[in-house]
């Protein structure tokens, strides 16, 4: 019998977090109102996706964003349904989105808010047009102590070990959300007869090693020695067996696969792009902490992804991520930095 249908309790992502939040004795209920913002506007923008062919929301903006890349009409849809259904909630203080230069400070300006959020509301855009999957990532942080509203950024420059929960929705050949509040990986499957998250991944682990590398070959002579020398070994069978490679294009759908099946996903440093193309805050950092809370782990070639303290809202980053076996081997790749001898950095001096 299929699982949901039956037999298995039928419970939805909102049971699920009211759930979690028992564990914390004297939790108010104001989290999982949170992060019913971020479920809400997910079903929005999985229903704007779905029908993306038939509606006049293909295509770009004639706009750019803060990196200087076109904006999909479905990017700035996506990102005003977050930013609209987070606002409302009076917990949220901060919302920094990749589609917006600076940080949104709430109008409500509460003395009770207690969150930042951030996030890409539609990661992987390019491949909109295409019919490919994409996604939405998110991390939310919480205030520091005694931060106010004159300095938006102090709420989100934190390192990724700090994320109270994280998680991401890949609109793929069904809708999926995963999330993590710090106990385990869970995933939901959207069902569209009833417009619910219903629980279909419970407590997900990486398997300890996978059969598909995923990264964009085509970069591949412009790689640090040691990635090159990694692909080499996967490819030849060294660790075990011989891998295969999927690339996508999309980070959240090929993390998907990674978290599911194993392997590892990486999008390195590159001789031009020394910090790769990914965003640290709202794109690795809940990536690192959702493969940590599954049994993996990830780095940017020097050290843990959530361990970095950022100094930028939208900072880039070198990510490489995936399961344990996959991650040890690279780590024995990696030489120590050292910053007097230039040794073990990504491009010696
Ligand atoms: P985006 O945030 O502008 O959509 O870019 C991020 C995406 C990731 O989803 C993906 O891993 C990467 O860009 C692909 O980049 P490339 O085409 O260089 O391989
Ligand atoms: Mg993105």
């Amino acid at each position: 019998m299929e699982k949901g249908q039956g037999e298995t309790p039928l419970i939805t992502i909102a049971q699920h977090i009211l759930q979690e939040q028992r564990r914390f004795p004297g939790a108010t209920g104001e989290f999982s109102f949170l992060l019913s913002g971020i479920t809400l506007a997910a079903k929005q923008i999985q229903a704007k996706v779905r029908r993306a062919g038939l509606t006049d929301i293909l295509g770009d903006q004639d706009s750019a964003n803060v990196h200087g890349e076109v904006q999909q009409k479905l990017d700035l849809y996506s990102n005003e349904v977050l930013l609209r259904a987070l606002s409302f909630r009076e917990s949220v203080g901060i919302l920094a989105s990749e589609e917006n230069e600076h940080p949104a400070i709430m109008p409500h300006k509460s003395p009770v808010a207690k969150y930042a959020v951030v996030f890409d509301p539609l990661d992987g855009s390019s491949n909109i047009d295409v019919n490919v999957s994409v996604g939405t990532t998110f991390s939310i942080l919480r205030r520091p102590e005694g931060a106010d509203f004159d300095d938006p950024a102090r709420w989100v420059l934190q390192p990724g070990r700090r994320q109270m929960a994280a998680g991401y929705v890949v609109y793929g050949s069904s809708t999926v959300m995963v999330y993590t509040v710090g106990n385990g990986v869970h995933g939901f499957t959207l069902d569209p007869a009833v417009g619910a998250f219903v629980l279909s991944h419970e407590n997900i682990k990486m398997p300890d090693q996978g059969k598909y590398y995923s990264v964009n070959e085509a970069y591949r002579d412009n790689f640090p020695d040691e990635y090159i020398t990694f692909l080499n070994e996967l490819r030849s069978g060294e660790l075990n067996h011989p891998y295969a490679s999927r690339y996508i294009g999309s980070m959240v759908a090929d993390f998907h696969r990674t978290l599911l099946r194993g392997g590892v996903f990486m999008y390195p440093p590159t001789r031009d792009f020394a910090q790769g193309k990914l965003r640290l805050l709202y794109e690795a950092n809940p990536i690192a902490m959702l493969a940590e809370q599954a049994g993996g782990s990830a780095t940017d070639g020097r050290q843990r992804i959530l361990d970095i303290q950022p100094e930028d809202i939208h900072q880039r980053t070198p990510l490489i991520v995936g399961s344990r076996v996959e991650m040890q081997r690279f780590a024995e790749l990696l030489v120590p930095a050292s910053p007097d001898t230039g040794q073990g950095m990504a491009f010696p001096p």
